[in-house]
């Protein structure tokens, strides 16, 4: 099979921006859904999309209990899909929970879950990654400014811009405890990163990122284009993010975790091939090579 053109040349020499090529939205507007046509064209404009309420108060504590299950866990913590807090050695996230854990395996089916990937991405999609991110308080880093399409392109092989996440709050997303950060617009622009990948960068990547880390030109030039909107929402809501999107979230210095289930659709169409700027994949629980579609 031969490789597809490179629409989105990154972790060269020098930092190189170009415009999106994709659509945002790929399903037609009237597809049928969860998503009205009113959110379907937002998220267009925007990159994003929130939603007050994706599941119910009792569905999060089910979800929070899986989580504080799976991090109290110490297979868990040894197993290699357990991300740790540089300083504190908590544990940051937990990689692949929808095959770890019965509970987001079935979150990721529930129709409005899924439902919404298939109308945004206009096709069945797969599961590209998933994971909980615990940032318990106290000083949990956050995640600096990035693109996730361009690690994705870069490092997983993801061909083009059609994969959509889902960050879900299981604790109250405040003002102060490091909450996700986009900047509205910013995904029909591609900033092509300067810097090469290093062999083995996801050991480093997922506790701070390096390779694929805008310029402090470039993210002031984007932030002074599209600004910056904080998401702020209590456990249960949800934000659905373009893949092409700029964002990042500070640390969280105060007592009140600010956890998440983060899942990452992929259209069936999009399927990964091999990294277009990286010596090497990815393991397979950061980048799926499972492209079974979900059901
Ligand atoms: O490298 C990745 O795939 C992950 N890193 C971040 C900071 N966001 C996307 C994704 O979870
Ligand atoms: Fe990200």
């Amino acid at each position: 099979m031969t490789t597809p053109t490179d629409l989105y040349p990154t972790r060269g020499t020098a930092e190189v921006s170009v415009p999106r090529k994709d659509p945002v939205v790929w399903g037609s507007p009237d597809a049928p859904g969860p998503i009205p046509a009113t959110g379907l064209q937002s998220y267009e404009r925007d990159g994003f999309l929130a939603v007050d309420q994706l599941i119910s108060d009792d569905e999060v504590t089910v979800c929070r209990r899986e989580l504080e299950r799976l991090v109290a866990d110490p297979e868990i913590r040894a197993d290699e899909r357990s991300i740790v807090e540089p300083q504190s050695k908590e544990i940051r996230s937990v990689f692949e929970v929808h095959k770890l854990s019965p509970v987001f395996a079935a979150l990721v089916r529930d129709e409005r879950v899924v439902g919404r990937a298939r109308q945004i991405l206009g096709s069945d999609v797969y599961v590209h990654q998933s994971r909980i991110n615990v940032k318990p308080g106290f000083g949990a880093g956050g995640f600096y400014w990035h693109s996730d399409f361009e690690t994705w392109h870069a490092e997983d092989g993801l061909p083009n811009m059609r994969t959509v996440s889902v960050s879900i709050a299981l604790t109250e997303n405040l003002d102060t405890n490091g909450g996700l950060m986009i900047m509205p617009g910013s995904h029909r622009t591609f900033l092509g990163c300067a810097g090469a990948t290093p062999k083995d960068n996801y050991k480093k990547s997922l506790q701070m990122q390096d390779a694929g880390t805008p310029s402090d030109e470039a993210l002031t030039a984007m932030a002074g284009d599209y600004g910056i909107k904080l998401f702020t929402g209590k456990a249960g809501s949800a934000t659905w993010f373009d893949c092409n999107a700029m964002h990042g979230s500070g640390d969280n210095i105060t007592p009140f975790p600010r956890s998440n289930v983060f899942i990452v659709f992929n259209s069936v169409e999009n399927t990964a091939v091999e990294p277009f700027a990286a010596p090497i994949r990815r393991p397979e629980f950061i980048g799926a090579r499972d492209f079974t579609p979900v059901i």
